[in-house]
């Protein structure tokens, strides 16, 4: 099971904002074939590690009633972009299977197992389940939440400032914590900020990483529709401009959509709106070693208002003279 986890483990920013899923097939101790899911709307790891394994029939083994499959997500019951796990493994002939964690998708949700039982295949299932679960973290909060991961990432001054107000663009953070943002953008399915940050930082907002990723989508809350389409935001991207301030009916729209977690990058007034709304399940701090002075606008109303809203500081490293901070709600 382990070695399915690790399959699967490769192909986390191209399969997003599915899970990532791999699968072996088995003779006795003997490996006959892998497969993962590698990109969104691709096979499904099962199907692949089939295929492979139809390779090395007659060579390896003679019959799928010898074999075990091995996968570290419930096959699914369904036919999405492609069809159901369950039919290709009743079809093989394969007699045994391992499941790492119960597929939480409420279109599977334990239907793959049964219906593997129901046509005699034996099924183990809950073999490493909270590595399984660990690994698509965001995947598994969606469909026990009925709403996506939300982290707020934020860029502070020493003295908690965001920007000064007559400025065209305040650079806060250092080139290495701006390039470590990339890398936290390419986890996320879709990324939101607000009208006046698109005007003031003119942000592209994508994920500026040397592997492969399915770029976050843009979702812009703005009351404007005259934005110039031209600019480094809107290019070669899918974005949304959405015309709503309550923040409980923007987090609704994404409960039947293939957006699994959300990066908030926007202004203090966006970003505390979203605090308020009790709904944020991770902030991100990048803090400078320097002061914006008086001047500056403050990032939150009082001190200590991450502490107060009940966020527990997880983690906290430097990046060169800033340090990277992360809270998780309690
Ligand atoms: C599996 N094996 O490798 C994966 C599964 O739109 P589709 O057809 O790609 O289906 C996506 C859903 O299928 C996804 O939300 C999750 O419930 C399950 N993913 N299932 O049997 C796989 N990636
Ligand atoms: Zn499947």
């Amino acid at each position: 099971m382990k070695r399915a986890i690790s399959l699967a483990d490769q192909y986390k920013y191209t399969a997003k904002p599915n899970p990532v899923v791999g699968c072996i097939i088995v003779k006795g101790e003997t490996i006959i074939s892998e497969g993962a899911h590698k990109e969104f709307g691709s096979n499904h790891a099962e199907v692949n590690a089939i295929e492979e394994a139809k390779k090395n029939q007659g060579i390896t083994f003679n019959s799928f009633g010898e074999l075990t499959l091995i996968c570290s997500l419930e096959p699914c019951n369904h036919t999405g972009k492609t069809g159901p796990c369950s039919e290709a493994i009743i079809s093989s002939g394969i007699r045994n299977v391992v499941v790492g964690a119960e597929d939480p998708n409420p279109l599977v949700s334990g239907s793959g197992i049964r219906n593997l039982i129901n046509h005699g295949v034996k099924v183990q299932s809950g073999v490493c389940a909270k590595l399984v679960e660990e690994q698509n973290k965001f995947f598994f909060f969606k469909n026990k939440n009925n709403r996506p991961y939300i982290t707020v990432k934020i860029a502070s001054s020493r003295d908690g400032k965001s920007y000064l107000p007559n400025e065209e663009r305040t650079y806060i953070t250092c080139k290495e914590s701006i390039d470590d943002v990339q890398k936290v953008r390419a986890n996320y399915d879709a990324i939101l900020t607000g009208g006046n940050t698109v005007v003031n930082d003119s942000p592209r907002m994508n994920a500026r990483v040397s592997f492969p990723v399915n770029q976050p989508k843009k979702i812009l809350l703005s009351n404007k529709s005259n934005f110039d389409l031209d600019a480094d935001f809107f290019v070669n991207c899918e974005y949304e401009i959405l015309n709503e301030t309550n923040i409980d009916k923007i987090i609704e729209r994404y409960r039947y959509k293939d957006i699994t977690s959300i990066l908030v990058e926007a202004g203090p007034k966006l970003v505390n709106a979203f605090l308020d709304s009790g709904k944020v399940d991770e902030i991100i701090i990048y803090q400078s070693p320097n002061n914006l002075g008086i001047n500056g606008v403050n990032w939150f109303k009082e001190d200590n208002a991450v502490e107060k809203l009940s966020f527990k500081l997880e983690s906290s490293y430097k990046i060169k003279a800033d340090t990277k901070k992360i809270y998780i709600k309690c």
